[in-house]
């Protein structure tokens, strides 16, 4: 199939005002009757032409007078009228099984036909799955929605908007009416249907409008969706208090379910969530669980401004609202718990996902200008690399500016379908500054190269810092246009206090400042300063880009120990880990890098000024994943022995001490989840982490009774995960205990597929493929899935990239059968194959043979097209 293009867009030949749906439900056959309140927009002449899939067309009339098969035309895209009049109500019914919809797109059962409920999941193309409709975001609409079923089975019927009445009909089939005011695209249309208990709050805006919060779930899920109903309240104030945002409908209600293919689902007023991000309590949930669930409980309540209220034009402006609401909701996690904490895990997720897609074969830009399979593009690039340009656009206008241009945003496309340049133009307009140039970062692929070197001239006492950029070929972009580079930066002095910056022409000295590279390369001279100790570059990552500054250990070192800004500080301790990973995988294991990395963050673990869970990173080196990107060709079992070797280097180094410390961070945990318990926990999970690595016969004995006793599942589950990854002699007794334990709990089960599929033995692939064919696993599951094959892929360099090839034929195998049942889930398995071309010889020629028989076999487009990009 051709690829969708943007330089095609065409604005919709037909406007659709209203939207009158009902719904006779039934988990077998469900029957839709649509009317649609039509108007010709586009030139005279032009057919009307709806998006439909799967739907079987029972009846069809305009106007009241029904069609002839002559008078339209129906094939596997949808549905054509040749002649319409300028506006007309067209009526269409037609019949689904959701029983037998796998794919867990368009209208679908969650669960047993006997026991599960009814859902739907439209973004980004579902909705013509359940109507015929143009399915596309720029055509909004007001949508009443009737809903009728048998009460018994079916006592909830909810759908977007407001409650417009309910009652029993003449045949016993209870009904309920909901009518949204505000005109949304269809991709936010949701319905639940089923029996789920409730979760209900009152709320009152600060425009004094009351809201009733209800979170709908399953009767053994209800009493776990405590934490996420206060995260909302959290949510709805901070955005009324920070962008002066207020929601606007009477009701806001939150379904959770087991089977989603995404995290959750932004619908207008019904937010549809994943249960593994909704659910939580103490017994069951990590403290990562927990801000987990809080971040996305606030990032789908963020979208009722930031993509509902104003949504996106088409869908290669989807991170126009994906971007900004992840931006949204970091700045408000940060709020809730610690802004240094929050900036590195946000950094960290971009270097282990968004950097390696943007230097592969699946690269795309923020803002992609072609597509073949939508549901393909919701990534790391369009989330979060989309959320580092927001953040950078913010930083430029500063917080009164970014607040200015964000009203004049909503004020300007309220109710509307925008664009990026729609964006950039309200806010350089509010703040009269020229945004344009960011468009590049939008429409560029790949992740620029930012080189640094700094000069003094002591004769004339200034400091010039010399920048240029580079930003490699990606598939489709071999010339690549400078970027507008934001860099935060601090010159130290040797006691690491930052020196009074000033520039030729400036006049007040500050302490750190913003300096902007706009083109190739470009020098920025600092006078009147002293000699710097060291440069502090890029301060809380002011841009996503690659730093090359060439720092020794020495000065990565100093950076470490001194370096005020907490971000900052943690980001020497990476680099410096860095070229101590550079040196072992170069054989030299005595250089000394290893040993500076090594002495410089063991002496941290005296320094009690260091907050525990910052100390807890700072003690650990990068993930392999993100040391893997470096290598070219690249090993994986070779950078797993590497960053394996400087962990035990350290362990080596701290091992009394970090006992010592792990039983002083245990010894008064009762499992609170404030936040300083919180990092108490997290450093526990390391200090123990580096005690199996000393003394493993000592810790494992511990790391036993602390998985079978500890009050808290962060800690069970690290000590589970170090007994099962080291090959402990607990380790399978306390996997089994586990496991009973937990049986019925579906989110908990997850966690213990996951921690097997990592363990880094190549023995694990037997391990996979025996849980595979495991009664308790599902292949129809996403989040199983997910848990044990995704994650095997991803993450277990050592079993998934097995010399021999048995990693790669499971995920084959696997990936085969699950096309057929779900090509959303299918393709984003698939996305982990695409390091294929970097692979050492060996590994490289049996993956490739791999993906290649797999491109043959792929029915579905999604799968179809993630994998000829994959070999392009
Ligand atoms: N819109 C898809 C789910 C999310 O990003 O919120
Ligand atoms: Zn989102």
């Amino acid at each position: 199939e051709l690829p969708v293009l943007l330089r095609e867009y065409r604005p919709p030949a037909w406007r659709v005002d209203h939207v009158d749906l009902e719904f006779d439900l039934g988990i077998h056959r469900t029957r839709v009757d649509a009317r649609l309140t039509l108007r010709r927009a586009g030139p005279a002449g032009e057919p009307l032409f709806l998006d439909g899939e799967g739907l079987r067309l029972v009846s069809i009339a305009l106007d009241g007078r029904p069609l002839d098969v002559t008078e339209y035309r129906l094939d596997e895209h949808g549905l054509t009228i040749a002649q319409m009049p300028d506006g007309a109500v067209l009526h269409t019914c037609v019949e689904l099984d959701p029983s037998t919809n796998s794919a867990l797109q368009g209208l679908y059962l969650s669960g047993t036909p006997e026991h599960g409920f009814l859902l739907t999941q439209c973004e980004a193309e579902g909705f013509r799955r359940i109507t015929f409709f143009p399915d596309r975001p720029d055509v909004l609409a007001r949508y009443t929605t009737t809903l009728r079923a048998d009460p018994a089975r079916f006592p909830i019927l909810l759908a977007n908007g407001n409650p417009a009445g309910t009652g029993l009909l003449d045949d016993g089939r209870l009904w309920a009416r909901w009518d949204d005011p505000h005109p949304k695209p269809c991709y936010l249309f949701a319905l639940v249907a089923g029996r789920l208990e409730v979760l209900e709050r009152a709320f009152v805006t600060a425009e004094g409008r009351a809201v009733t919060l209800r979170i709908y779930a399953e009767a053994d899920a209800i009493d776990r969706c405590g934490y996420a109903m206060d995260a909302l309240e959290r949510a709805m104030r901070w955005d009324e208090e920070h962008y002066g945002r207020c929601y606007d409908l009477d009701v806001f209600h939150i379904v959770a379910t087991h089977d989603f293919n995404m995290g959750a689902m932004e619908n207008k007023g019904l937010n549809i969530f994943n249960a593994k991000y909704l659910l939580a309590d103490p017994a069951r949930s990590t403290d990562d669980d927990y801000r987990h669930v809080e971040a996305i409980v606030a990032h789908e309540y963020f979208h009722n401004w930031t993509g509902n209220r104003v949504t996106c034009r088409d869908w290669f402006q989807l991170s126009l609202k994906e971007g900004l609401t992840v931006f949204r909701e970091q700045q408000f996690s940060a709020d809730m718990g610690s802004h240094v904490l929050k900036r590195i895990e946000d950094v960290q997720l971009l270097r282990r996902a968004q950097f390696p897609e943007d230097a592969g074969p699946l690269a795309h830009p923020v803002r992609p200008d072609r597509y073949s399979a939508i549901d393909n593009f919701y990534t790391a690039t369009v989330y979060d690399k989309g959320a580092e340009l927001v953040r950078m656009l913010a930083g430029r206008l500063g917080p009164a500016g970014w607040r200015r241009g964000m009203d004049e945003y909503f004020a300007r496309h309220d109710g509307e379908a925008a664009t990026v340049e729609d964006f950039l133009a309200a806010l350089g307009e509010a703040n009269e500054v020229d945004l344009r140039g960011y468009l590049v970062w939008y429409a560029q692929a790949g992740t620029p190269q930012l080189l640094a070197s700094g000069r003094y001239d002591a004769a004339h006492r200034t400091y010039t810092l010399e920048l240029r950029q580079h930003t490699a070929p990606t598939p489709g972009q071999d010339v690549k246009q400078p970027l507008p580079v934001p860099v935060r930066l601090a010159l130290l002095d040797a006691g690491g206090q930052p020196l009074p910056l000033r520039g030729a022409s400036a006049q007040a000295a500050v302490s750190e400042c913003v300096v902007e590279l706009r083109d190739a390369q470009a020098a920025f001279t600092f006078v009147d300063i002293d000699r710097p100790r060291a440069a502090s570059l890029l301060r809380g990552f002011s841009a996503p880009v690659r730093v090359e500054a060439g720092f020794g250990a020495d000065d990565l070192a100093f950076l470490v120990r001194h370096e005020s800004d907490g971000f900052n500080r943690w980001e020497a301790a990476q680099q410096l880990a860095r070229l101590a990973f550079d040196r072992v995988l170069a054989g030299d294991l005595r250089a000394a890098e290893i040993g500076v990395w090594v002495s410089t963050v063991s002496a941290l673990l005296d320094d009690n000024r260091v907050e525990p869970a910052l100390l807890a990173e700072l003690l650990t080196p990068p993930d392999a994943l993100e040391l893997a990107e470096r290598c070219e060709p690249f090993d994986p079992a070779a950078v797993y022995r590497a960053r394996e070797f400087l962990e035990k280097s350290l362990a080596q180094v701290t091992g009394a001490r970090v006992a010592a410390r792990h039983g002083q961070l245990v010894e008064a945990e009762q499992g609170a989840l404030d936040g300083a318990s919180q990092s108490r926990r997290r450093l526990a999970g390391r200090c123990l982490g580096l005690w199996m690595r000393a003394d493993p016969t000592a810790a494992a004995e511990v790391a036993a009774r602390r998985a079978a006793q500890a009050p808290n599942m962060t800690e069970r589950l690290a000590a589970l995960t170090l007994l099962a990854h080291h090959g402990a002699p607990q380790a399978e007794a306390a996997l089994g205990d586990f496991a009973a334990r937990y049986a019925d709990d579906p989110i908990t089960l997850d966690k213990w597929f996951a921690l097997q599929a990592q363990i880094p033995a190549e023995a694990a692939v037997e391990r996979v493929a025996a849980l595979r064919a495991d009664s308790r696993f599902n292949l129809r599951n996403p989040n199983r899935v997910y848990a044990l094959l995704r994650a095997f892929a991803a993450r277990n360099l050592v079993a998934f990239h097995r010399p021999d090839g048995a990693g790669y034929a499971l995920i084959e195998d696997c990936l085969v059968e699950l096309d057929a049942i779900n090509p959303t889930t299918a393709s984003r398995l698939a996305a982990t194959l695409k390091d294929w071309k970097r692979l050492e010889p060996t590994r490289r020629v049996l993956l490739q043979a791999s993906v290649e028989r797999l491109a043959a076999a792929a029915t579905s487009p999604d799968l179809a097209d993630i994998l000829r990009r994959t070999l392009a």
